[in-house]
C-alpha cells in the first residue's frame, strides 16, 4: 500500500474526482498542499490577489461547463474567512464549489495560534458540509464525501479545513482503487409527472417557470422539446435564463420586480398555471405572494424535498432533478400527444408573443450623457448568441436583465441570491478558465467594478481575455434609486475631482488608469455613436493581446430603472417603444 502525505492524498483525490484547475493564493499553513499539487502536476493553479476572488472564480469556473467544480484553495485565518462570501454566494445559488483551507496544529487549535480561527464553525451555514479534519487517517473520506455531497441532490459548496500537521501527517492510501462515491439525484416517478400533466391539461393558460435547476442538470435541450410538444409559454428565472432560447417562440419573458420583462409579468398575471421546475419562488421573482398566486394552479418540481412548500404551499409538489422530471414529462406528454390527449395551446402562445411584441421597452435614445438603454442595444448589436455574460449586481445588472438577450444555457452567470458586489471580475476570470472558447463579457456598475479591480491583473498574468463592460454613473445607483423612498441622496455619490484625471470630469476613479496599470486594455466613451466602434475594437484587442478588455461608458448621473414591488405595480420611467427605431434590437419585432 503507498504511504503519503495527506496532502498528496487529498491532490490525487482531486484528480480522481476530475479536477484540473484549482484558484487560491498561498500561504505558511497550506504550504504542504501546495507543495503536493506541484509534487503531482496536473492542476493548473491561477493566483487571485484577493482570496475572496479566488473564490468567485471557482464559482465562475463552476458553472460555464456542466460536470466543472471549482476548488479555490487559501490559507489558515483570514484567507478561510475572506471566502466566506463566495461559500454564501455558490449555497444561495445551489452551485458546488470546494474551498479548502489551512489551518493551525491540531494541538494548538484553542490556544488562539497565530491565524486560527474556527473556519469551520463559521462556514457551516453556507456549505453541505464544514469540516477541520482533525485526523489524518479522515482526509480521504472527507474529500470522498465532499464531491459525494456536492453532486448530490440540491448542489451546494463545501469547505475542508485541514490543519497543518494534518497535511505533513503519512497514511497508508491507494490511489488506484479509489473510487468516486454514487452520486443521489431523486427522480419522479411516472404516476407524479402523469398527476401533473393531468393538472396541467384542465389549465387554460399555462406557463413553465424554468429555473435555475434545468441548468444545473443540463437540461435545457429536454426543457425546450417538453415545451415544443405541449406548446406552452416558457418564463425562465434569472438563474434559468437561457434555458431557452431568448429568440424562441415560446420564450415568454422573465418576470420579477426587477431583472424583468413588462411582457414576461404581464404574461403570469395573465396565467391560470405555473408548472414551477428547479426553480425556489425567489423573492425577487415572485414579489407580493399574494399577487403572485392569486387565481392560479402551481405544480412545483425540486430536486430539494424541503424546498417544497418552503415559500408556499403548491397545489402539487413533486421531489426529482429537473433533468429525471422533463424526461418523463416528454416522454408522457409524447405519449399523450399522440393519442390527442394534448390540449391545444396556440391562441395562449400567440396571446403571450402579442403581448411581448407590444411591450417592449424603449432602448434608443441618442442622449449624451449617454442614457444606460443605449449601451445593451449595442451590446445586442455586437455580440451574438455564443456569448457569455457574467454580471452581479446594481441598476447595470438588472437593466442588462431587461434588455440583453442571451440565447444558451450558461451564458447568462450572475449571482442571483446573494449578489456580492466584486464578484463579476472574479467570476467572468474563472468562466475564461473554463471556457477559453466562448468569448466572455462581463457587465459592471462603477461601484462593483472597483470592489474586486485587483483581480484584473490575474487576467492579464494568465491571459485571460474577456470584454468588460463598465458602466459609469460615478454612482451607487441601485442603492440611489432605493432612497428616493427616503427622500434622499446620501452616501451614494462615487463622484470626486481626480487631482490626476481631470478628464473623467468630476466623475473620480479613473478607471481606464488602473485597468491600464493592472496590464489591461481599456476604452472610455462618452458619445452613443462611440459604444459600437469601441465594442469591435476591443474584440481586436482581447485577440491580438489576449488580456481583459475594459470599454468604460460614462453614463448620465441619473437614470431610474423599472422596478416595482408587486408584479402588477412595477414603475416605468419611459415610454414604451412604439416603433421598430425605439427597440431596434428587440428579438420579436414590434407590432407598430
Ligand atoms: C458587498 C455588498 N455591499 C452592498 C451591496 C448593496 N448594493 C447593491 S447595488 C449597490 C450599488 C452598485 O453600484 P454600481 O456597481 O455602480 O451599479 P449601479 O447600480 O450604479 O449600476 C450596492 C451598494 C451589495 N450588493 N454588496
Ligand atoms: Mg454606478
Amino acid at each position: 500500500m503507498p504511504r503519503m502525505t495527506t496532502a498528496d492524498v487529498a491532490v490525487a483525490i482531486l484528480r480522481r474526482e476530475g479536477v484540473t484547475n484549482a484558484f487560491g493564493l498561498p500561504g505558511a499553513a497550506i504550504n504542504p498542499f501546495y507543495a503536493a499539487m506541484r509534487r503531482d502536476g496536473g492542476i493548473t493553479h491561477t493566483l487571485a490577489r484577493h482570496v475572496e476572488g479566488a473564490s468567485h472564480m471557482a464559482e465562475g469556473y463552476t458553472r460555464a461547463r456542466a460536470g466543472n467544480i471549482g476548488v479555490c484553495v487559501g490559507t489558515s485565518g483570514p484567507a478561510g474567512t475572506d471566502m466566506i462570501t463566495g461559500l454564501y454566494s455558490a449555497s444561495a445559488d445551489s452551485i458546488p464549489i470546494l474551498c479548502i483551507t489551512g489551518q493551525a496544529p491540531v494541538a494548538r487549535l484553542h490556544k488562539e495560534d497565530f491565524q486560527a480561527v474556527d473556519i469551520a464553525s463559521i462556514a457551516r451555514p453556507l456549505t453541505k458540509m464544514a469540516m477541520t479534519v482533525l485526523e489524518p487517517a479522515q482526509v480521504p473520506g472527507a474529500f470522498q464525501q465532499a464531491f459525494h455531497l456536492m453532486r448530490s441532490g440540491r448542489p451546494g459548496p463545501v469547505l475542508i479545513d485541514l490543519p497543518f500537521d494534518v497535511q505533513m501527517a503519512e497514511i497508508d492510501f491507494d490511489p488506484d482503487t479509489y473510487q468516486p462515491l454514487p452520486v443521489y439525484k431523486p427522480a419522479a416517478t411516472r404516476a407524479q409527472i402523469e398527476k401533473a400533466l393531468d393538472m396541467l391539461n384542465q389549465a387554460q393558460r399555462p406557463i413553465i417557470v424554468a429555473g435555475g435547476g434545468i441548468i444545473n442538470a443540463d437540461a435545457a435541450d429536454l426543457l425546450t422539446e417538453f415545451a415544443e410538444l405541449t406548446g406552452i409559454p416558457v418564463v425562465p428565472t434569472l438563474m434559468g435564463w437561457g434555458a431557452l432560447p431568448d429568440d424562441h417562440r415560446l420564450m415568454a419573458g422573465m418576470a420579477g420586480l426587477q431583472t424583468a420583462h413588462r411582457y414576461g409579468n404581464a404574461t403570469v398575471l395573465a396565467s391560470d398555471f405555473v408548472l414551477g421546475i428547479g426553480n425556489r419562488w425567489a423573492n425577487r421573482h415572485t414579489g407580493g405572494l399574494a399577487t403572485y398566486t392569486a387565481g392560479r394552479t402551481f405544480v412545483h418540481v425540486d430536486i430539494e424535498p424541503t424546498q417544497i412548500g418552503r415559500v408556499f404551499a403548491p397545489d402539487y409538489g413533486i421531489v426529482s432533478d429537473a433533468g429525471a422530471a422533463l424526461k418523463l414529462f416528454v416522454e408522457v406528454a409524447r405519449e399523450r400527444k399522440s393519442a390527442g390527449w394534448l390540449t391545444d395551446r396556440t391562441a395562449w402562445a400567440q396571446e403571450c408573443r402579442h403581448r411581448r411584441a407590444t411591450m417592449q421597452r424603449r432602448t434608443h435614445f441618442d442622449n449624451v450623457p449617454i442614457k444606460p438603454q443605449r449601451v445593451y442595444e449595442e451590446m445586442n448589436r455586437a455580440f451574438g448568441p455564443e456569448t457569455r455574460y457574467v454580471s452581479t449586481i446594481g441598476l447595470s445588472q438588472i437593466a442588462a436583465a431587461q434588455f440583453l438577450h442571451v440565447y444558451r444555457p450558461r451564458h447568462w452567470i450572475n449571482a442571483g441570491q446573494a449578489g456580492p458586489l466584486g464578484w463579476t471580475t472574479p467570476a467572468a476570470l474563472g468562466a475564461c478558465v473554463a471556457d477559453p472558447d466562448t468569448p466572455v463579457v462581463a457587465l459592471s456598475g462603477d461601484y462593483d467594478f472597483q470592489f474586486m479591480i485587483e483581480e484584473l491583473a490575474v487576467g492579464a498574468q494568465f491571459n485571460l481575455p474577456y470584454i468588460h463592460v463598465l458602466v459609469n454613473n460615478a454612482y451607487l445607483g441601485l442603492i440611489r434609486q432605493s432612497q428616493r423612498g427616503f427622500d434622499m441622496d446620501y452616501c451614494v455619490q462615487l463622484s470626486f475631482d481626480n487631482v490626476n484625471a481631470p478628464e473623467v470630469g468630476g466623475y473620480g476613479v479613473d478607471h481606464v488608469k488602473v485597468a491600464e496599470g493592472l496590464g489591461c486594455k481599456a476604452l472610455r466613451v462618452t458619445e452613443p455613436g462611440e459604444i459600437g466602434p469601441a465594442l469591435e475594437e476591443a474584440k481586436k484587442l482581447t485577440a491580438e493581446h489576449r488580456v481583459p478588455v475594459v470599454v468604460e461608458v460614462i453614463l448620465e448621473r441619473v437614470t431610474n430603472v423599472s422596478m416595482g414591488t408587486e408584479l402588477d405595480n412595477v414603475v416605468e420611467f419611459e415610454d414604451l417603444a412604439e416603433r421598430h427605431e425605439d427597440a431596434p434590437t428587440a428579438v420579436v419585432a414590434l407590432l407598430d
